[in-house]
C-alpha cells in the first residue's frame, strides 16, 4: 500500500502541441514566409521543452533580492537576480524576440506575426523575462515613432541595442509611469519634476512606485518640466517624456535609489521596485507637454505583449490539463473519457482559440502599419483592437487558469507542481498596463474620435465572411452585422459621453 505514484503532466513542444497556431499561420502568411516562420517556431518549441522552461522554473524558485547596504553600512543598492534570469535575457537576444519585430528584410505581414507567435510560445516558460521584453519592444517602438534615430545619441544607441541579437551588446528597457498618487491617472498622479540642464538634458526628482525589471539598462519615464521660476504645468499637458540610462559606464546608479522590492502576490521572479529619483540625468524626447501621447506608443505595444502573456498562460494550463487527463484514472477510466471533464476543457479551448485569433489579427495589423501598408480602416482597427485584446484576454486569463488548476484536483493546489504560480502570475494581467475599466474607457476614447471604427470593423467581417463562403445566408448575416454595428456606433458615442460624465454614486451601488 502507498506505493502508487501518479504520472504528472508533461510539457510538449508548445508549437506542435497547439491545435490552431500552425493552421492560423498558414492562413495568415504567404507560403514562403509561413515555411520560414514554422521552421523557427518548431525548433524554438523544442528549445523551450529542453532548456528554457527549466530556466524559467528556476527563476520562479529563486526570487530577486535587494541588498541596500553592504556589511560596512555603505549604501550599495545591489540587486541580486538569479543567473537563470540573465541567461533567459541572453536567450531572448539570441532568438531575436525583439529584433524579429523590426526586421526590415521580412515581409510586412511576417514580422509582427512571427514575433507574437514566438513570444506566445516563450511567455509561460520565460520566468517573467517576457515583462522586460515587452517594455523593451515598447521602447524601440516609441523611440522610432519619435524619429530619434540619428538625431539623439542616447536614443540612437538605445534603438540599436534594444533590438540587438548579440547578448553581450543587448539592452533592456523599463517603463516608469506609476506613482503613489496614480497609476491609471498618470497625469493626475505625477509628482516627478524635471529641471533643465542644457540642450535636451534634464535632472529628474520624484518617486516611481512600481518599476518592473529594475535590472534594465534604460527606462522611459514621465516628468513635469519646471521653468526657471520654479513653475510647472498641471495635468496631461504638463507631462514630458524622458529617456535615461540606469547606470553609468562604471556601473554606478544614475541618481537612483532602489528603496525596496515589492512584496507581490505573484510575478515573484520579476524584480519590481520602488525607486527614488534623486537627480537622475535624463534626455527629454518628443515635444514638451506631449509625454502621455508619446508613451502611448509604448503602451500600445506592451498591451499586445500583455495579451500574449494572458493567452500564453491559458494555453499552458490547457495543454498540461489535457495531457494529465490521459494519465489520471478516476472512477475506473482516465479523466479524458468522462464527458463532463472533456466539456470543461472544451470550453476553455474555445475561449483560448478566440483570444488567439484576435491576438494574431492585432499582430497582422501592427506589422502592416509599421510597413506603411495599412489602409485607413486597418489603422483604426489596430487602435481599437489593441485595448480590446488586452482587456479581454487579461480578464479571461484569471478564471480560465483557475478552472485549469481545478482540472488537477488537489494537486493543482500544490506549490511543487508549479501550477499555482501560473494562477498568481495570470492575476496581474488584468491589472498592469491599464486595468480593464481604464482600457474600456480607452475603447470609448477611440469611438469618440472621428473615425467610423465600428463600420470599419463591419467591413473587415464582411471581407472575412466573403473569403469563407459566398453563400446568400452569410451575405445576409454580414449585412445585419453592419446595420447592428452602425446602431452600436451611435450608442457607444452616447455611452462614452455618459461614462465620462456619469452621475453614478458609490453609495447607490
Ligand atoms: C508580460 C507582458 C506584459 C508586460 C507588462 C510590463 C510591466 C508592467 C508595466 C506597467 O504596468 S506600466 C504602467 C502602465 N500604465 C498604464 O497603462 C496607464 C493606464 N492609464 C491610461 O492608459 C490612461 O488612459 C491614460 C494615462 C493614457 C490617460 O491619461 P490622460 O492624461 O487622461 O490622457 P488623455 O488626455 O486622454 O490623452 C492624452 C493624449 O494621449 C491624447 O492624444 P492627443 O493629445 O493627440 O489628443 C490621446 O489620444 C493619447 N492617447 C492616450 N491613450 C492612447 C493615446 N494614443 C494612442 N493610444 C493610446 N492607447
Ligand atoms: P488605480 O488607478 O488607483 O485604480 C484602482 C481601481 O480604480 C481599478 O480598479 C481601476 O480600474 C479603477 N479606476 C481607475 N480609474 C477609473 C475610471 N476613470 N473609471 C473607472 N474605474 C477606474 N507601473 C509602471 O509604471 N511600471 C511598471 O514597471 C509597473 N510594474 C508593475 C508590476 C506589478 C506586479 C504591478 C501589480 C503593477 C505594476 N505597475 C507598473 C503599476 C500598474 O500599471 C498600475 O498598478 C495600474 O496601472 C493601476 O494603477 P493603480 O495601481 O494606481 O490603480
Amino acid at each position: 500500500t502507498g506505493g502508487f505514484s501518479q504520472d504528472g503532466p508533461q510539457l510538449h513542444n508548445p508549437y506542435r502541441d497547439d491545435p490552431i497556431l500552425d493552421k492560423a499561420l498558414r492562413r495568415l502568411l504567404p507560403q514562403k514566409s509561413y515555411e520560414k516562420v514554422a521552421q523557427d517556431l518548431n525548433r524554438f518549441g523544442d528549445r523551450i521543452t529542453q532548456e528554457i522552461d527549466n530556466l524559467g522554473r528556476r527563476a520562479d524558485l529563486e526570487p530577486p533580492k535587494l541588498e541596500q547596504q553592504n556589511a560596512w553600512g555603505k549604501r550599495v543598492d545591489h540587486l541580486q537576480v538569479c543567473p537563470e534570469w540573465y541567461r533567459l535575457k541572453e536567450i531572448c537576444a539570441e532568438e531575436g524576440v525583439i529584433s524579429i519585430g523590426y526586421d526590415e528584410n521580412s515581409d510586412a505581414f511576417e514580422r509582427r506575426i512571427h514575433q507574437v507567435a514566438k513570444l506566445f510560445l516563450f511567455s509561460p516558460a520565460s520566468g517573467l523575462v517576457s515583462c522586460p521584453m515587452a517594455m523593451t519592444d515598447g521602447a524601440v517602438k516609441t523611440l522610432t515613432s519619435l524619429k530619434l534615430y540619428g538625431k539623439n545619441r542616447l536614443a540612437t544607441e538605445a534603438i540599436d541595442r534594444l533590438r540587438e541579437r548579440d547578448p553581450k551588446k543587448a539592452w533592456t528597457s523599463g517603463q516608469w509611469m506609476t506613482e503613489k498618487k496614480g497609476g491609471s491617472d498618470v497625469a493626475g498622479g505625477c509628482d516627478t519634476y524635471a529641471t533643465h540642464i542644457e540642450g535636451d538634458t534634464y535632472k529628474l526628482h520624484g518617486y516611481k512606485w512600481f518599476s518592473s525589471a529594475v535590472d534594465a539598462d534604460v527606462a522611459l519615464t514621465l516628468a513635469r518640466v519646471v521653468d526657471t521660476d520654479g513653475n510647472s504645468v498641471e495635468g496631461t499637458r504638463g507631462l514630458s517624456l524622458f529617456l535615461l540610462k540606469l547606470r553609468d559606464d562604471e556601473g554606478n546608479l544614475n541618481g537612483i535609489q532602489m528603496v525596496r522590492l515589492k512584496n507581490k502576490l505573484g510575478t515573484k521572479q520579476l524584480p519590481t521596485g520602488e525607486l527614488l529619483l534623486d537627480g537622475v540625468i535624463a534626455e527629454r524626447i518628443g515635444e514638451p507637454g506631449r509625454g502621455v501621447a508619446g508613451i502611448s506608443n509604448m503602451l500600445n505595444i506592451t498591451r499586445i505583449h500583455n495579451a500574449v502573456a494572458s493567452i500564453g498562460y491559458m494555453r499552458r494550463i490547457i495543454s498540461l490539463a489535457r495531457d494529465y487527463s490521459t494519465k489520471r484514472v478516476v472512477f475506473g477510466q482516465v479523466q479524458a473519457k468522462w464527458p463532463l471533464h472533456t466539456s470543461t476543457i472544451a470550453k476553455m479551448e474555445v475561449e483560448t482559440r478566440g483570444c488567439m485569433l484576435l491576438l494574431l489579427e492585432s499582430a497582422r495589423l501592427l506589422g502592416l502599419s509599421e510597413a506603411n501598408k495599412s489602409t485607413p480602416t486597418e489603422l483604426s482597427l489596430l487602435r481599437l483592437i489593441t485595448p480590446i485584446v488586452k482587456l479581454y484576454a487579461g480578464k479571461q486569463a484569471v478564471p480560465l487558469v483557475s478552472e485549469g488548476i481545478e482540472c488537477f484536483g488537489g494537486q493543482g493546489y500544490m506549490e511543487d507542481t508549479g501550477l499555482p504560480g501560473i494562477l498568481r502570475d495570470a492575476q496581474v494581467t488584468p491589472i498592469w498596463e491599464g486595468t480593464t475599466n481604464v482600457l474600456s474607457l480607452d475603447v470609448l476614447r477611440v469611438f469618440s474620435g472621428k473615425d467610423n471604427v465600428l463600420l470599419d470593423f463591419a467591413k473587415r467581417i464582411e471581407e472575412l465572411l466573403g473569403k469563407q463562403a459566398k453563400s446568400q445566408k452569410l451575405q445576409e448575416s454580414s449585412k445585419k452585422i453592419r446595420e447592428a454595428l452602425k446602431e452600436l456606433q451611435v450608442l457607444l458615442v452616447k455611452a462614452s459621453d455618459s461614462a465620462l460624465n456619469s452621475s453614478a454614486r458609490i453609495d447607490n451601488v
